[in-house]
């Protein structure tokens, strides 16, 4: 397994629409795992694979944030929210995109959720909680969209312009 680079904000590869995964190829369970490795170490709940420069639409998740208990990856590949609650939920989002900033995003409360697991089978299942908030963080990457998104262009651009400096800063070292 190797750990993957993961892209900061602002990125031309992070606004772009994702392309469906044709085929599951051993290729790419390979980079579900290592998307997974990366995502335990960062340490995140979600990662899309936009945020390490592959444009297809596959996302790892896993919102067990206790240590201690017993882990639980997802990987979704080519998932599609089938359904959305009209009940709302606010959670104030980070993205490992965009270290150390955070801001409040209003969201379904709840989704139902398809997609392609690694043996190749349509899977559906409904989300709540955190794993509702993520999942839905995890499909807008796959769109091109990013939490600042929802925030208002005041707050985003600042965001934006810490984070500018934040990779100058990291390309000079
Ligand atoms: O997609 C990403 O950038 C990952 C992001 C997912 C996410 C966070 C919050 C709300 C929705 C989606 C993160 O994982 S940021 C890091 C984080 O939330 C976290 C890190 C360690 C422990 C617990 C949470
Ligand atoms: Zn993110």
């Amino acid at each position: 397994m190797s750990k993957l680079n993961i892209l900061i904000h602002p990125d031309p590869r992070l606004k772009k629409v994702c392309p469906p995964v044709a085929d599951v190829t051993p290729e790419v369970r390979r980079l579900a795992e290592d998307m997974l490795e990366t995502m335990y170490d960062a340490p995140g709940i979600g990662l899309a694979a936009p945020q390490v420069g592959e444009m297809r639409r596959m996302l790892v998740m896993d919102c067990i944030k206790d240590e201690e208990a017993t882990p639980e990856p997802m990987v979704l590949i080519n998932p599609e929210v089938t359904w959305a609650s009209d009940e709302t939920n606010t959670y104030e989002e980070g993205c490992l995109s965009i270290p150390e900033q955070f801001g409040d995003v209003v969201r379904p409360a709840e989704v139902r959720v398809s997609w392609t697991d690694l043996d190749g089978k349509t899977r559906e299942e409904q989300f709540d909680g955190l794993w509702a908030t993520c999942v839905q963080h995890e499909i807008d990457h796959l769109n091109g969209k990013l939490f600042i998104d929802y925030l208002g262009p005041m707050r985003r651009q600042l965001i934006t312009r810490k984070m500018v400096k934040l990779k100058k800063e990291r390309a000079r070292l």
